[in-house]
């Protein structure tokens, strides 16, 4: 492994925490151009795609069908606002199609579309087909010998699928120590929390017991994030999954812990306010 010095990782650490701001900011635009989309998840997912897309991803949006390229999957597939912005952000497309999300023909369909898009990697949107696609993608890996790794994003409500648990068992059980799940542990699904209806407590013990390790983490803290994502990178014979305790919404002091805004548009006020709220945080 490299030995990082404390300077590199704060400038690590600086960098996604502005991408990171950027992509909140530059989401809710899209989201208040198109009239439509998932503010919730998208803000809550935001820390975490920023690590992945601008620090820990091998990818090379000039080359985006490279044979070694990491594989991220965004399995929770309404949550666009932030993957395409960290597409954008990265280079995959250029900045001004966000203005056609949703959009008739648009290449930005409401859930990702891998024939649409560069840098997608599988079509998801159906809750519990994404992961399991990864699983199969890190299988392929497996075999191959290939070098790289496959990472996935899944929502929390969405680990009511038993598709999920499935995927889980068999990735335990071929041990893909290439494979990183990461769930976006916000506490809510479309109307309710997790816990009130079906509760996934004690989480971490459960991706154990089907052979995988786990770690928790605040999924907000980007060099937490960091950490466990470099941790990830270390030759193992498991796969791993890294619980990030997230609040839905978080960034816009309205959106944040309220099932409401799972999805939702933002009034010009709300909007305003949700901006101001974000240079705030920014300047901090
Ligand atoms: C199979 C399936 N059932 C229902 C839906 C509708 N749906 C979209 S998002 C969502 C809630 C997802 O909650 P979670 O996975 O926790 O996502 P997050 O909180 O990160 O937005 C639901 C029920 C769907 N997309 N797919
Ligand atoms: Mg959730």
């Amino acid at each position: 492994m490299e030995t990082m010095t404390k300077r590199d990782r704060g400038r690590r650490v600086a960098h996604v925490r502005e991408r990171a701001n950027w992509m909140r900011r530059r989401l809710l635009r899209m989201i208040v151009e198109a009239g439509q989309g998932h503010p919730g998840g998208d803000l809550s997912a935001s820390d975490i795609l920023a690590a992945l897309y601008f620090d820990v991803l091998r990818i090379d949006p000039a080359r985006p069908d490279a044979p070694d390229r990491d594989r991220f999957v965004l399995s929770k597939g309404h949550c666009t606002g932030a993957l395409y912005t960290a597409l954008a952000g990265a280079g995959f497309f250029p900045e001004e199609e966000l203005a056609t999300y949703c959009a008739p023909r648009s290449r930005l369909n409401g859930h990702p579309v891998r024939t649409y898009l560069p840098g997608v990697e599988t079509n998801t949107g159906p809750l519990g087909h994404g992961f399991p696609v990864a699983v199969g993608i890190a299988v392929a890996g497996q075999i191959d010998g290939a070098g790289y790794r496959v990472f996935a994003l899944t929502g929390d409500g969405e680990l009511q699928e038993g598709s999920m648990w499935e995927a889980a068992m068999f990735a335990g059980h071929r041990g893909l120590g290439n494979l990183t799940v990461i769930v976006d542990r916000n506490g809510l699904q479309q109307g309710a929390r997790t816990e009130d209806t079906n509760a996934l407590e004690p989480l971490a013990d459960k991706w154990r017991a089907f052979g995988w390790e786990a770690v928790e983490i605040d999924g907000h803290d980007h060099g937490a994030l960091l950490d466990a994502l470099d941790d990830a990178a270390a030759p193992r014979r498991r796969p791993r999954c890294i619980i990030a305790r997230t609040s839905k919404g978080r960034g816009v002091s309205f959106m944040q812990d309220q099932a409401g805004w799972h999805h939702g548009v933002p009034d010009a006020a709300q909007y305003a306010q949700a901006l101001a709220e974000l240079d705030a945080e920014q300047a901090a």
